[in-house]
């Protein structure tokens, strides 16, 4: 059965098109900067936000209209599995990513789930070979469950964290029958409420244990995906341990994991931290530990996770250019992790709002390969930092001089006169790249 019978494949169309069905400016064989835009952008669906999110709110009932609902939830899951290819046919995208509950129902007990899981993924198996659609990545949910209500690996439940526990276990047997390429874990309960009941050091020595059984279980079954950890500051918990791009690269570092894991950064988490979304793709680039992303926008005026989908060009075009200035973004890629607003409840909405984004990531690829090749950036920074290629520049950066060598080269200078940084200008200049 097809869900979307009345749409055909998208395809590019160009800028001036107004087929809603069709993209103006993602078109996935163009080459840029020798390669091409499907090779660039790595485009991923989220199971989570395209097939299961029903458009409730805190105020309100689901609002989505669906047609893949079954008689059972086993018979929906199934549904689910057949729509989604669909979708990810239609809109040309070659990868996807889930977490376990997303795919199959909880049944009534942790082994009645594991069959569950066992059974839809042979079918998403299946699919896979039909359609030589790829997993990007998988998780566990260790989040939803009443009982990990005082978190996952940082609970204070021995028996919850051994539930965890055997979560990864099945997510990376799960990985490795569908040649996942990487593997996230994103600790939504990882936190904690109040500091008066919490041993934070005890807590995150645990996460370290669970990332370290990982490591161990993947290499003793022949199976190594990219390990990634996805930084949030807070939602659900108060406070989240992985809270953004640099302290989660101190407790990489603190545990030695950096062999095995890098980031998965979410544009409306570095906004929830305070950050633009560039700073944290910068921050784990400077860690060579940019691993994936995960594609959406925050509303500035909003204090939540609205998992909104991208369409602000500058954004797009900042993260680009930290994706074409690491050299690529495989093996992890372009993730949409976004939702359509519950007013958009539509079944073709799903593909509309997927066109915006895939679109949208387009224009700033083209706009920051433009801006790579006009040295745009490069010649800013070059002329920035020149003090420092020659003379007493040059000698402190090749760790010549001391503090006191320094102390008698200012005493014996004049007082620096400074060059102004013309801002304005380059934000202008900038803007005629973007549109
Ligand atoms: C939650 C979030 C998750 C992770 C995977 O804010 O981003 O969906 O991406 O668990
Ligand atoms: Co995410």
């Amino acid at each position: 059965m097809a869900y979307f019978p009345n749409v055909e494949k998208i395809q590019y169309e160009g800028k001036g098109s107004k087929n809603p069905y069709a993209f103006r400016h993602y078109n996935p064989e163009e080459v840029v900067e020798g390669k091409t835009m499907r090779e660039h952008l790595r485009f991923a669906l989220a199971y989570w936000h395209t097939m299961t999110q029903d458009g409730s709110d805190p105020f309100g009932d689901p609002t989505n209209q669906r047609t893949w609902f079954g008689e059972t939830p086993l018979e929906t899951a199934h549904n689910r599995v057949d729509a989604f290819f669909e979708i990810l046919e239609k809109l040309d995208v070659d990868y996807f990513c889930f977490h376990d509950i997303d795919i199959a129902p909880a049944g009534d007990s942790l082994e009645e789930f594991f069959a569950n899981l066992d059974e839809i993924t042979d079918h998403i198996k299946e699919k896979m070979e039909e359609t030589g659609k790829k997993l990007l990545w998988n998780t566990a949910n260790m989040f939803s469950h009443p009982r990990f209500n005082n978190g996952a690996a940082s609970t204070n439940n021995a028996d919850v964290y051994a539930i965890a526990a055997a979560q990864v276990k099945k997510g990376l047997d799960i990985s490795k029958k569908l040649g996942g390429e990487n593997y996230v874990f994103w600790g939504g309960r990882e936190g904690y409420e109040t500091l008066l009941n919490t041993d934070m050091k005890f807590e995150q020595d645990n996460i370290a244990r669970l990332f370290k059984m990982a490591i161990a279980y993947g290499e003793k079954i022949g199976h190594k995906p990219q390990f990634l950890i996805e930084p949030k500051p807070k939602e659900p918990s108060k406070h989240q341990y992985d809270f953004d791009a640099a302290t989660t690269m101190a407790f990489i570092l603190k545990h030695g994991l950096e062999g095995d894991f890098k980031l998965n950064l979410e544009a409306n988490h570095a906004t929830l931290a305070g950050h633009t979304f560039e700073h944290e793709l910068n921050v784990a680039r400077d860690y060579d530990a940019l691993g994936s992303i995960d594609a959406n926008q925050g509303d500035m005026l909003l204090g939540w996770d609205t998992d909104e989908f991208p369409t602000n060009v500058y954004d797009t075009t900042f993260a680009m250019l930290q994706i074409l200035d690491n050299g690529g973004i495989a093996p992890g890629g372009i993730n949409f992790d976004s939702k359509v607003r519950r007013s958009s409840h539509e079944m073709d909405d799903l593909l509309f709002a997927h066109i915006a984004g895939m679109d949208t990531f387009a224009r700033g690829l083209k706009a920051a390969a433009k801006l790579r090749e006009d040295r745009f950036f490069e010649d800013l920074k070059e002329k920035r930092y020149a003090s420092f290629r020659e003379g007493i520049g040059a000698s402190i950066v090749a760790d010549k001089e001391d503090l006191e060598s320094l102390t008698e080269y200012a005493l014996k200078h004049d007082d620096p006169k400074l060059e102004s940084s013309h801002i304005e200008l380059v934000k202008s200049q900038l803007n005629d790249y973007l549109f």
